[in-house]
């Protein structure tokens, strides 16, 4: 079987360790048992090699043989095309996959990305940008809180890959105490993030950008 290689960065600073992208496709790749290994491009000089791999010169993407991609909802998808655990066998659930997979990115991560990068830069003051921002996070939070009260999994009653992009996403706003009006979503990300291979992608991505300190 040719080898996955997961495509991340040899460092970044210390604030978005445990949360760099990376992360959902390790977590994805332990949950599947597929052989894989981390290969790491530079954060401070973004060449033309990376650009080609990945035009805004993020990360992360991944190789498999010949094929190259970016975009974590579409590696995602890749990854839970190959493996059972990951992905149901039946038209209706495997439709329900991609459509979490894509209200986790472009509903809800739209929302919480904008109010992450606010609150790291220092913008979460009194502002009417950051109560738009912070609005915007509740008007989605509180749609998510219907579904995961009602809900242990986001399909068919099962673990799939929809919920290691969901709780990736919820995650970041766990981390600052945003889920707490939310306890459905809090119990979701900490049910999650208690799976041995979230515990295993998430130490794993600490231990590789600290062997660059
Ligand atoms: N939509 C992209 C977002 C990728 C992204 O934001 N990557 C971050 C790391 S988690 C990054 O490379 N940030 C550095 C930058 O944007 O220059 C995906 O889901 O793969």
């Amino acid at each position: 079987m040719q080898e996955i290689v997961l495509y991340t960065y040899d460092w970044v600073p210390e604030p978005p360790r445990g949360f760099v992208r990376d992360v959902r496709l390790r977590w994805a790749l332990e949950e599947a048992g597929l052989p894989y290994r981390v290969a790491a491009v530079p954060f401070k000089n973004r060449g033309p090699d990376h650009i080609a791999h990945q035009p805004f010169g993020q990360v992360p993407w991944l190789t498999d043989g010949d094929l190259s991609i970016f975009e974590s909802g579409a590696m995602l998808l890749y990854v839970a095309e190959k493996s059972e655990a990951l992905m149901p066998g039946d038209v209706k659930g495997r439709n329900e996959v991609r459509e979490w997979i894509f209200a986790a990115l472009a509903s809800v991560e739209a929302a919480t990305q904008p109010w992450s990068i606010m609150k790291f830069s220092g913008f979460d003051g009194d502002n009417p940008a950051w109560a738009f921002f912070d609005n915007f996070v509740d008007l989605r939070l509180k749609r998510m809180e219907a579904v995961l009260s009602e809900h242990e999994w986001l399909v068919a009653n099962r673990f799939t890959v929809a919920d290691i992009l969901m709780a990736d996403v919820l995650r970041l706003m766990n981390r600052f105490d945003r889920l707490a009006n939310y306890l459905a979503c809090k119990a979701y990300v900490e049910r999650l993030t208690a799976r041995r291979a979230f515990i295993k992608a998430h130490a794993d991505q600490l231990a590789h950008f600290a062997a660059a300190d």
